[in-house]
């Protein structure tokens, strides 16, 4: 890949997005795995993190565990006040989508991001210590939860979060069970080593729209073919409470709607190295607010 200069904000931008209508892939510019720290991961499995860009586990953590965090987000969503910025509604307006900061507003989600299980993996992958970027639930509620279609995070927190490196890892702990019914966490394998330039600009203030139906920064439906006919396919990890994903912020991912009688919810926990402290946005706005992006 040749870097390509961003005159507006003279730096050197190695991973360009939605600088007009064209679309491109390009190879990675960073280690899936960075340095050597030690942790829970073995050879078998950071290879295949090197390889497909996420791992799924049966069971992270005890489902027994997992109840009380389950009433909790229960709790959060019957309370959540639909004005605050950090509770996004379903597009149709009804029920809740998602809640983000939670590492922030509620104490045993704060736990769960100390939570050595976690971030020992994070640290480990990342080859540092890290920090929270960004928390989340997503809801995905019975018959009405609707999809997200196809991104890269990665994408995102670069052009409009100023993320620099490709040197951050997300953790989808699944707090009820995810089938195939209900919206899993869809991943394309080995699409984290290719950077896709999205086409399109940004519009102002894009979060509030992008977090209920994202239409800027997703990738040409082109490129979405050819990395998943060229590449790895379409897996879908499906799991009970406790069971997780962990996945590097650049592998493609999307989930469809749910049209089953049980919500599929899941915390999200965004890990970020130390290393890797938030910039200007490389798309040239400003940035977004700090339940989206931990500055
Ligand atoms: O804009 C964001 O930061 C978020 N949007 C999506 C669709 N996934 C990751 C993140 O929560
Ligand atoms: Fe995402």
């Amino acid at each position: 890949m040749s870097a390509v200069s961003n005159t507006a904000a003279s730096v050197t931008d190695l991973y360009l997005s939605r600088a007009g209508a064209h679309w491109q892939l390009f190879d990675r510019q960073d280690p899936v795995i960075w340095g050597s720290v030690d942790g829970p991961l073995d050879l078998d499995q950071r290879q295949r993190f090197i390889a497909d860009g996420f791992l799924a586990f049966d069971r992270l953590l005890d489902p027994r565990e997992v109840d009380g965090l389950l009433e909790e987000a229960k709790r959060l969503a019957a309370t959540a006040d639909r004005q605050s910025p950090e509770v996004i509604a379903e597009p149709n307006g009804g029920a809740v989508r998602s809640i983000f900061r939670i590492h922030r507003s509620s104490p045993p989600f704060q736990a769960l991001c100390r939570d050595p299980r976690l971030v020992n993996l994070a640290r480990q992958i990342l080859g540092s210590d890290v920090a929270i970027h960004q928390t989340r639930i997503n809801f995905k509620p019975a018959f009405d939860g609707k999809e997200f279609f196809w991104h890269s995070d990665f994408e995102t927190w670069h052009v409009e979060d100023g993320m620099p490196r490709m040197r951050a890892v997300s953790i989808s702990l699944n707090l009820t069970e995810n089938t195939e019914f209900n919206g899993p966490l869809m991943l394309v394998p080995g699409s984290h080593r290719v950077f896709v330039q999205c086409p399109g600009g940004t519009p102002q203030d894009h979060y509030r729209e992008s977090l209920r139906k994202q239409e800027y920064g997703v990738p040409s439906r082109e490129a979405l073919a050819q990395l998943i006919e060229r590449g790895g396919g379409i897996v879908a990890p499906k799991g009970g409470p406790g069971s997780a994903t962990i996945f590097d912020c650049n592998t493609m991912h999307g989930s469809v709607g749910n049209l089953s009688p049980s919500p599929r919810i899941n915390a999200f926990i965004v890990f970020n190295s130390v290393e890797n402290a938030l910039e200007a946005p490389f798309g040239g706005m400003r940035p977004r607010p700090e339940f989206l992006a931990e500055r």
